[in-house]
């Protein structure tokens, strides 16, 4: 695990105002995008057994890494709308596109801007912005990823969730986000793969 936070930490040097500007950039977060792309060391990540195990059993079917992108709240700050990443029209509901899992590299604390989550929300068909008055509040049913460094949130994408306030201010509050995504064919694709394969024979 120290492997990876020095990595982060490099990456955030050597990025500096450019840090993700590939995906999307918060006031008061460091966020590092496209890890995948940023050294082997990741690799530990997006093929670690026990996630792809996992993915394998809530998505039912082919899935492929969707991205990985590192997240570190700054003193004060962190916090982050409830959402379901997963953004597209559901017409399959309650069908799972998205599978996220994220990984504490720190200990995490409701104090510290633990993730947090409300469970049974990937069974709604809406998004959190759009029912929910305030985004930002305290949720009745929300549980805060409270746990130590090393441990990993695996969960249905289209559950909503969010980071929250690092109140105390301690540096190093560190997760990743990596996403693997539902493999969707369409007939296009499959005609040009097989066209493919009966050149190369
Ligand atoms: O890092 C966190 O606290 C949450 C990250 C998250 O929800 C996301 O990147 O989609
Ligand atoms: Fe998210």
């Amino acid at each position: 695990m120290q492997e990876l936070r020095d990595k982060f930490d490099q990456l955030v040097e050597k990025e500096g105002d450019q840090l993700a500007i590939e995906h999307h950039q918060e006031e008061t977060v460091t966020r590092i995008a496209n890890l995948i792309n940023k050294g082997t060391v990741w690799e530990k990540v997006w093929s670690h057994p026990l996630v792809l195990d996992a993915c394998k059993h809530i998505f039912k079917g082919e899935f492929k890494v969707s991205s990985l992108n590192g997240r570190e709240a700054h003193p004060g700050g962190g916090m982050q709308p409830l959402h379901g990443d997963w953004k597209k029209p559901r017409p399959d509901f309650p069908k799972v596109h998205l599978v996220n899992s994220i990984w504490a590299l720190d200990d995490l604390c409701k104090e510290n801007g633990a993730p947090r989550i409300i469970p049974g929300t990937h069974l709604r068909p809406e998004l959190p912005e759009d029912v929910l008055e305030d985004t930002e509040a305290t949720h009745p049913q929300e549980v805060y990823l409270e746990c130590p460094a090393g441990s990993i949130m695996i969960f249905n994408a289209h559950t909503w969730h969010g980071g929250t306030i690092n109140y105390i201010g301690s540096r190093d509050v560190f997760c990743m986000a990596c996403m693997f995504q539902l493999m969707v064919y369409n007939n296009k694709i499959r005609k040009s793969g097989y066209a493919q394969k009966q050149h190369l024979d």
